[in-house]
């Protein structure tokens, strides 16, 4: 096929070294341009100064008799961090699990970043929500991004790239989103997937604040967010004592008048390894009073 063909058919691969301009595929043919390799070192203050300026990333693990899933999560969590370079520190929150939490995470903090908090009792998710988010704060600096998911490895890692990106383009806090176009949901039973969706279609005709999935453990937020978050509310930014504290986080969150956003997720309930720890009516019964309390604040 002569070049002018390829060029014809909307064809623009070209053998190695050899790419088409873009004005070729409206016509006007060039010459075919080579690229040359441009190899350049860093001087030595540029690369501590891209050191600096790199965001570190950590992520905080509440986590309760999560033996089954969280080998295979903090695994998956180095996979996706350390090959594209990215600096973080995971902080597993074990919160008095009677089964082998603390000991896989002990032996993982061997080869990898990571930190362990514990409960000596089972505090429930808000406690252990509070105390990871505070441990990560002592680990991160106000440009650094924190990250909260299960423990449960339903969570895909790979997303905190992307949640990052969305971070450096200028949102402060980014939600892994089971409403965004894109996303998809595997395993979930019919009835708690038709609870989500009215929750969120509630929340979103109530809190309207460019969130479609308030519920979702799963959220990326710049450092000094969680830090001014704090300083403002002390403990009390986190005291729902059971998972509708996710919900409430960002609910005393629209004070600060944050860019929030979200990115499609991929839930993997399917992998979960053993049943959900949420307690759903209870915990339905629990947001619902707790969404009529913030609403009639404001
Ligand atoms: N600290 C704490 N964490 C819990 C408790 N129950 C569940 N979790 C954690 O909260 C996260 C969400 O629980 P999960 O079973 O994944 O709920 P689901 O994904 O909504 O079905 C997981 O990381 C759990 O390990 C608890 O009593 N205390
Ligand atoms: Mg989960």
């Amino acid at each position: 096929m002569s070049r002018t063909t390829k060029i014809q058919k909307g064809l623009d691969l070209e053998p190695d070294g050899v790419w088409l301009d873009a004005r070729d595929r409206y016509g006007c043919i060039e010459e075919p341009h080579t690229i040359r390799p441009v190899s350049f070192r860093m001087s030595e203050v540029t690369q501590a100064k891209h050191a600096r300026l790199r965001r570190k990333v950590v992520v905080a693990l509440p986590a309760y008799n999560e033996e089954p899933n969280l080998p295979a999560l903090l695994e998956a969590i180095r996979d996706a961090l350390e090959p594209p370079g990215v600096p973080y520190q995971v902080i597993v929150v074990d919160d008095g699990s009677t089964d082998a939490t603390a000991s896989i995470a002990r032996r993982y903090a061997e080869e990898m970043p990571l930190m362990l908090v514990r409960h000596e009792r089972n505090q429930g998710l808000g406690a252990t929500l509070r105390d990871g988010l505070r441990a990560a704060l002592e680990h991160s600096s106000p440009r650094d991004v924190i990250v909260t998911m299960d423990a449960d490895a339903t969570h895909p890692p790979g997303l905190i790239l992307r949640m990052l990106q969305h971070i450096e383009e200028g949102f402060d806090v980014v939600i892994a989103s089971r409403f965004q176009p894109g996303a998809r949901v595997l395993g979930v039973s019919p009835l708690r997937r038709l609870m989500t969706r009215g929750a969120s279609l509630l929340l979103r005709a109530l809190f309207p604040m460019g969130v479609r999935d308030f519920t979702c453990g799963y959220r990326a937020y710049r450092a000094s967010v969680v830090e001014a978050a704090f300083r403002h509310y002390g403990d009390d930014f986190i005291d729902q004592a059971g998972f509708q504290c996710m919900l409430d986080v960002l609910l005393k969150l629209r004070r600060f008048g944050l860019v929030m956003g979200e990115v499609p997720m991929v839930l993997r309930y399917d992998q979960k390894g053993g049943a959900s720890k949420m307690r759903v009516w209870r915990t339905a019964w629990a947001s619902l009073r707790l969404i009529l309390r913030r609403r009639l604040e404001r």
